[in-house]
């Protein structure tokens, strides 16, 4: 077995409501997460351009970046085994109308509002995962992690 780092993020509409925040951070440990990093902070312009890079020709994407910057958001490096795909399958579908009616019990189907306030976010692959958590966690030594420290999670 192995395990993984992947980047969540709670969006800032959630942020803004400690009820929903609290729920999900619950969800996250009765699901086997270990917390490795949180900060909650507001997202820079600069940061979230960074982020979005590959969708910076799509229609929704000054919108995103727009809410992306818009208040403060929890963010978090997870470990667990699977982490990357078991934090995707947690959040369920992008789209909010898919969360609602195909995964209800997800957490974009119950906090998601729209395709872009979808709630959270989650990194899609390793590689991904690296990239964002450098972006957003730049102090953070994803190499030192897996030869030093990703050994005691497996205990
Ligand atoms: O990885 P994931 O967040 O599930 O979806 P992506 O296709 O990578 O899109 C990133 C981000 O963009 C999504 O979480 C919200 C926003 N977005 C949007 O505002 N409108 C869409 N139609 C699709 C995505
Ligand atoms: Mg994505």
């Amino acid at each position: 077995s192995c395990f993984q780092l992947t980047l969540a993020i709670i969006k800032p509409h959630v942020v803004k409501n400690p009820i929903a925040t609290q729920k999900i951070r619950e969800l996250i440990i009765a699901s086997n997460f270990k917390i490795v990093k949180f900060k909650r902070k507001l997202i820079s312009l600069p940061e979230a351009e960074k982020f979005y890079d590959e969708h910076k020709r799509k229609f929704f994407y000054n919108r995103l970046i727009t809410f992306m910057t818009s208040g403060p958001s929890d963010m978090m490096i997870l470990t667990k085994e699977n982490a990357v795909k078991d934090w995707r399958d947690l959040m369920g579908p992008t789209k909010v109308f898919k969360a609602q009616f195909e995964a209800p019990d997800s957490i974009r189907g119950k906090y998601g509002l729209s395709d872009t306030r979808n709630a959270t976010h989650g990194s899609d692959s390793v590689d991904s995962a690296r990239r964002e958590i450098g972006i957003l966690f730049p102090e953070f030594n994803i190499d030192e992690w897996y030869l030093k420290e990703e050994q005691l999670f497996r205990l």
